[in-house]
């Protein structure tokens, strides 16, 4: 149970709107908020329960209620409703309408890019490279319609020279240090940063320093079986490494403490809607 301190309150419900889970109150949703004034320690904001089902947009005002609990987490309050449970989804369309937004996703997954060029100096990809990877053909294609880009998504570095077939994967290839030299001459880069393996210490140099691999999950396998990192490049390009290992209790206490989520108190309720 959330207890307020003394300040202005604002109260919103779904039913204020007559349909839940309706495009207007994606916008009212946001729009009110600023109208009313964005919450601060002295404006705290209730949101009591029934954000999903029946409209169409339902997911669009959970991320909209989700992001200003991100950002207020101590100003503004989800109070759970009766429409956020699994069977009343089922029912009432919330569950068929994330369904058919994946869709959605799985278009705009196709409509990423495929690499990213620091000061044409560094090329990020996520997996690797192989011995037809094209740059100036990843810079025309219409990003949509390529399907899958199997060598730079899934390939993996290897000690050995040449480019083979990735077995383990079932995807892109191994690819060795005279491969990585080839690229990195043709298009006159410095090194190439990928991701896509677990590394002990969160990154790892392989190829003469040339690929970098980093890893950002921390505890991948299981607690305390690698380091997560991410890599800082400034303007000479040389990395700085930052290493940290998530550990359950700072990771519970932190959540905790950042979200200051009220405790649920769960008693459901006969003559609900
Ligand atoms: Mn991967």
């Amino acid at each position: 149970m959330a207890t307020l301190p003394d300040c202005q309150l604002s109260l919103f419900s779904a039913f204020v709107y007559g349909r839940h889970g309706e495009a207007s109150l994606v916008i009212s949703a946001g729009s009110l908020l600023l109208q009313n004034g964005l919450p601060s320690p002295s404006k705290s904001y209730v949101f009591n329960g029934d954000f999903v089902d029946r409209g169409k947009q339902s997911l669009e005002i959970l991320i909209v209620l989700f992001t200003f609990l991100l950002i207020y987490p101590k100003e503004v309050h989800l109070n759970r409703g009766n429409h956020e449970d699994h069977m009343v989804n089922l029912r009432y369309g919330f569950a068929k309408e994330v369904m058919q937004k994946y869709k959605m996703v799985q278009n705009v997954f196709c409509w990423l890019p495929l690499a990213t060029l620091i000061d044409q100096k560094v090329l990020i990809i996520h997996g690797g490279i192989s011995d037809t990877t094209d740059l100036d053909m990843l810079q025309k294609i219409q990003r949509n319609k390529v399907g899958w880009m199997w060598d730079i998504l899934w390939s993996d570095p290897m000690p050995q020279e040449g480019c083979r077939v990735n077995t383990v994967r079932g995807g892109g290839c191994y690819f060795g240090p005279d491969v990585t030299d080839k690229i990195l001459e043709k298009y006159n880069l410095q090194f190439l940063i990928r991701s896509h393996e677990c590394k002990q210490e969160g990154y790892e140099f392989c190829h003469n320093r040339k690929v970098l691999t980093i890893f950002s999950a921390s505890n991948y396998y299981e607690i305390g079986s690698n380091r997560g990192a991410y890599v800082k490049l400034g303007p000479d390009l040389v990395p700085h490494f930052v290493q940290y290992q998530a550990s359950k209790t700072a990771h519970t206490l932190t959540m905790t403490q950042r979200q200051g989520f009220p405790i649920a108190l769960y008693s459901p309720s006969q003559n609900s809607k």
